[in-house]
């Protein structure tokens, strides 16, 4: 069962009593502040369980088989914070692999730990290498005088967005509100404080404003074998208008978006947020004939994204295969 509330509090005070020198309160809080979205977006959440993993690991006091069990464990609870970006087992499965692999041969513990470091920073640096590569590829297909329109708030969107302003394009950017947790807001608000030319919008008025848009640039949160993009709930709806109204669909996202279930016939799961995320709890109770879905995220077909821009390169969605075997390798997928 996930703590929550009071219970994940005091789940949390024993963890400290009961391992004053241990760190596996990083994994509990880390776990926590993901499943409630305090840390969000695909590769934020990414980065924080690896950074979780790497002080938890530092922290442990055991010998190499414990070490090896309880990374294993703690990388596999935090795996389930949340269960549509893929980002998230990516790269706790990239640290957990990697450690084992080359901490087999390893006697001595601080060397098993600088392995560990190695791993956790290396996925680190990748990562914002990542964003700072699709940012100066992305923001080539923007041209001066360009409208774009953006949904939620994803870093790899804005990278791009924000390296065509550094190149002093000219450019006006519509952000969706995103509904319901308003992360269009966050997005807007920064777009702005960098000094681009910013409309907040609600998602309702995206087709009214969709004749005016150039291209509509959005994040994933898992990219399947077949060039599907799951994204916030809502970016399938944009697609739709975006292809009616001939405005190019821009995919920004990092390689380790791409899920390599996905090739061995696994769906990606849509998560499903607690309703009070959409209604109060008053309104729910004065109406409990009501039955409120809030599904996170939706998925959008191949056939309505037009490019899909990594740190390798842009790739057309059916492309996204040609990747996918270079990033993890066939038989690596076909052994998961
Ligand atoms: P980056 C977010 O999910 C949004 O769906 C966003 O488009 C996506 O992650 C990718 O974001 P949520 O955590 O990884 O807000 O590009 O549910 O930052």
């Amino acid at each position: 069962m996930l703590p929550s509330g009071p219970i994940f509090l005091l789940k949390i005070f024993f963890t400290y009593l009961l391992y004053p020198s241990n760190t596996l309160q990083v994994i509990e809080v880390t776990f926590e502040d993901i499943r409630r979205m305090r840390i969000r977006g695909a590769g934020r959440i990414a980065r924080a369980a690896v950074r979780a993993l790497e002080e938890y690991g530092l922290g442990l006091d055991v010998g190499k088989e414990e070490f090896f069990k309880k990374m294993k464990e703690a990388g596999e609870y935090l795996k389930n914070a949340r269960p549509t970006a893929v980002s998230l087992p990516n790269a706790v499965n990239y640290v957990l692999v990697n450690l084992e692999r080359e901490g087999q041969n390893v006697s001595q513990m601080s060397v098993l730990k600088e392995v560990l470091k190695k791993y956790c920073e290396g996925f680190l640096k990748r990562s914002e290498l990542a964003m700072e590569k699709i940012g100066s590829i992305g923001s080539k297909r923007i041209q001066s005088g360009d409208v774009i329109l953006t949904h939620c708030n994803s870093e790899a969107a804005m990278s791009v967005i924000l390296a065509a302003h550094m190149q002093k394009k000219d450019i006006k950017v519509f952000c969706t509100e995103t509904r319901p947790r308003r992360q269009g807001l966050l997005t807007s608000s920064r777009l702005a404080k960098l000094g681009v030319d910013v409309t907040l919008i609600v998602d309702s008025a995206a087709r009214y404003f969709m004749n005016k848009v150039d291209s509509v640039v959005i994040g994933a949160d898992a990219i399947s074998v077949n060039g599907a993009v799951v994204n916030k709930i809502g970016t399938s709806m944009l697609a739709l208008a975006a292809k009616e109204a001939r405005s190019r669909f821009m995919v920004a996202a990092e390689s380790y978006k791409i899920s390599p279930k996905t090739f061995v016939g696994e769906l990606i799961p849509i998560e499903e947020r607690p309703k009070e995320e959409v209604v109060s709890k008053e309104w729910a109770s004065r109406n409990p004939a009501v039955k409120v879905a809030n599904p996170a995220f939706d998925i959008t077909p191949p056939e309505y994204v037009d490019l899909i821009v990594t740190e390798y390169g842009v790739f057309p969605p059916q492309g996204i295969l040609v990747l996918f075997k270079e990033v993890y390798g066939l038989s690596e997928i076909l052994n998961q």
